[in-house]
């Protein structure tokens, strides 16, 4: 995640930003399937460009990866709680040899378990790498983890919900999240991140990249976010993780999830995401998820 403390005019931008929606008014009775809202959230307050507060982003996942049957775990990815069995991260976060892959669910501060709520640790059982994976382009660059058993819901636990089929965020302001790099090639953060970046038209982004002096194709099934003159992005370790969108009735759903981007807010080089709508077939065959 690269923060700036720079002030961004984007005119029309900025007055859908400056607007929050409350938080609906969903009681939160223990195991709950709602997905999509922050019990930990009183008013649904944006909070750009710095350190979230515990259980801003209920569905956030932390990737680790363990080798030597767990006497070895580093952090690897982000990734995204959509079911109570399931994540969803990037292809690119698949373990290596003689690896396996742990899913924390409930994190917020990665230094130590100074959290008012616990988080919950699942191993997991199965990850389902897209079959047209391509290391080379990043295409369908996906991957499900599906956990050894389900997570139970609660106040800092919540999946998020899938977008309708023909949802079309371009333009809109979203939220990513995630423990990765402060800055290319920087440190990275003990509490989770948030920044907030524009989602940027498929077209523009393909010339943004060309302006770069970058030859990449920007293809359907991936979304762009970011800004002209960078400083705002995704980074090294956010894959896999969220980006999100608060709905009209005030929950938040899956626009995309963190891919590639070329170094980390860079200008003309914005960040890229899996277009989760493009994804939802898939997704829904594999975990059922609507
Ligand atoms: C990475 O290396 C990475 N600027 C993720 C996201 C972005 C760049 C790099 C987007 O995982």
């Amino acid at each position: 995640m690269k923060l700036s403390h720079q002030f961004y005019a984007s005119p029309q931008l900025s007055d859908s930003t400056s607007r929050t929606l409350p938080t609906p008014n969903l009681a939160f009775h223990s195991p709950s399937t709602e997905c999509g809202v922050r019990p930990h959230v009183k008013s649904g307050r944006i909070v750009g460009g710095k350190g979230s507060t515990f259980g801003a982003f209920p569905w956030q996942v932390l990737v680790r990866e363990s080798t030597w049957l767990g006497l070895f775990t580093k952090n690897k990815c982000g990734g995204v709680l959509i079911t109570s069995r399931y994540v969803i991260t990037a292809a690119h976060c698949q373990p290596g040899f003689l690896a396996s892959l742990v899913a924390v669910m409930g994190e917020f501060d990665i230094s130590g378990d100074l959290e008012s709520k616990r988080s919950i640790t699942k191993n997991v059982k199965r990850v389902i790498v897209h079959r047209q994976y391509d290391p080379a382009t990043f295409e369908n660059d996906l991957a499900l983890l599906e956990l050894d058993s389900p997570v139970s819901f609660d106040t800092h636990i919540v999946p998020i919900c899938m977008p309708n089929d023909v949802a079309d965020f371009t333009g809109r302001m979203a939220t990513v999240t995630g423990w990765g790099r402060l800055k290319y090639g920087g440190g990275v953060p003990s509490v989770l991140q948030e920044v907030q970046v524009p989602i940027i038209e498929n077209s523009v982004c393909q010339e943004m990249f060309h302006t770069a002096g970058h030859n990449k194709k920007i293809l359907t099934s991936f979304l762009c976010a970011g800004y002209a003159n960078g400083q705002k992005d995704s980074c090294e370790g956010d894959s896999g993780g969220p980006l999100v969108l608060q709905r009209p009735d005030g929950r938040y759903e899956l626009a995309g999830t963190v891919s590639h981007g070329i170094k980390c807010a860079a200008p003309y080089l914005p960040g890229v995401y899996m277009r989760t709508t493009f994804y939802k077939p898939w997704l829904r065959s594999i975990t059922g998820v609507k």
